[in-house]
């Protein structure tokens, strides 16, 4: 789908596919939402196919119970919007199939019935389904609908990958973008770069002036990097003050260039606290994946002691 769904296998549901999205922590990303449209009613499916579209959404169509199932299961959609009078199936025998994986996935279902009975609407409530929309549809009212729906879905995938004090991606998202990139490299032998950040003594900054300055500095940090990244990169915050960058399509000696840049500017930032100015520096380590050195432990351990090589070394470097 558009939108790049993970897998099944992820208890936590639907994440942002992180090449496909991977712009969220520099700003929105245009996201193509993909609707499945299940509805028998031939009109209605082309006056909304014609104004969903118009609003780029992709549309799915289904005019069968048993084709509306296929299509769920097959494409993924980002929401559905159910009839309940089908040819085959009613709408509610549809909704007992998918009303479980779609409250995982958060997929939103808005009903859509010309059914006005009060006991069939309580019945899809109580299955858990958010809308009912009954015919005849008024488009404009729809339309914001769909829209509400989807900014709430939008919060919510930002809220279980994004780092809520610094804005970068989070230790679950690296591990998504990691799996990503390894797979991606030994299909395509499309390269990438690792570098792991790690502020230097900072821990010092945290007993000086306390957690909340440390906080700041963290913060400062992260805005500094994510401004000095290009949108295909990832910055995620690996642990307290340690931070992880994939670089795609860039070879180490470029990463190197790019990390080295990052260290002066942020060595020449200016902190206040306690009426006293202090500076701030971080470590690197750097490694560009091979053939011979092509899974996530490895590429860790590579980064992690290039990393610890640049702290030997007195700090403020980056190491390859
Ligand atoms: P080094 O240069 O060797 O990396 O020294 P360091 O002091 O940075 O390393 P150490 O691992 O000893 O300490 C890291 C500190 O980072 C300790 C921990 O309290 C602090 N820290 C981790 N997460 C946060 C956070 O979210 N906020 C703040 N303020 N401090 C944090
Ligand atoms: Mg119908
Ligand atoms: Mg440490
Ligand atoms: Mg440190
Ligand atoms: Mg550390």
């Amino acid at each position: 789908p558009l939108l790049g769904l993970f897998g099944g296998d992820d208890s936590a549901g639907a994440v942002p596919d992180p090449v496909h999205d991977i712009s969220l922590s520099n700003g929105e990303s245009q996201q193509k939402y993909e609707i499945l449209l299940i509805e028998d009613d031939v009109e209605l499916v082309a006056f909304l196919r014609e104004s969903l579209e118009r609003h780029s959404y992709y549309v799915n169509i289904a005019m069968s119970a048993e084709r509306g199932l296929k299509l769920f299961y097959e494409s993924r959609p980002d929401m559905i919007l159910l009839d309940i009078l089908l040819p085959d199936q009613s709408g509610i025998d549809v909704l007992h199939q998918i009303i479980g994986k779609a409250t995982q996935e958060r997929i939103p279902i808005i009903i859509i019935s010309g059914e006005h009975s009060k006991d069939i609407q309580l019945y899809a409530y109580s299955l858990g389904v958010m809308d009912y929309v009954s015919k005849p549809v008024d488009i404009d009212l729809f339309l914001m609908l769909i829209k509400n729906r989807f900014e709430l879905k939008k919060e919510w995938q930002k809220s279980i990958i994004i780092d809520e004090l610094t804005g970068a991606y989070n230790r679950k998202f690296f591990n998504q973008t990691m799996k990503q990139l390894v797979s991606d490299f030994r299909r395509t032998e499309r390269t990438f770069s690792l570098a792991l950040l790690d502020l230097d003594h900072f821990k010092q900054i945290n007993d000086t002036y306390g957690h909340l300055v440390g906080d700041e500095v963290l913060q400062t940090f992260s805005e500094l990097v994510r401004g000095s990244i290009r949108v295909e990169d990832t910055f995620c915050r690996y642990g307290g003050e340690e931070f992880a960058l994939f670089m795609p399509n860039t070879p180490a000696a470029s990463a190197l260039t790019v990390i080295e840049r990052i260290q002066r500017q942020f060595a020449d930032m200016e902190f206040q606290a306690k009426h006293e100015l202090f500076h701030v520096t971080f470590s690197g380590g750097i490694t560009e994946i091979r053939a011979s050195r092509d899974n996530p432990e490895e590429l860790i351990e590579d980064a992690d002691q290039a990393l610890y090589a640049s702290k030997h070394a007195g700090r403020n470097q980056t190491t390859l």
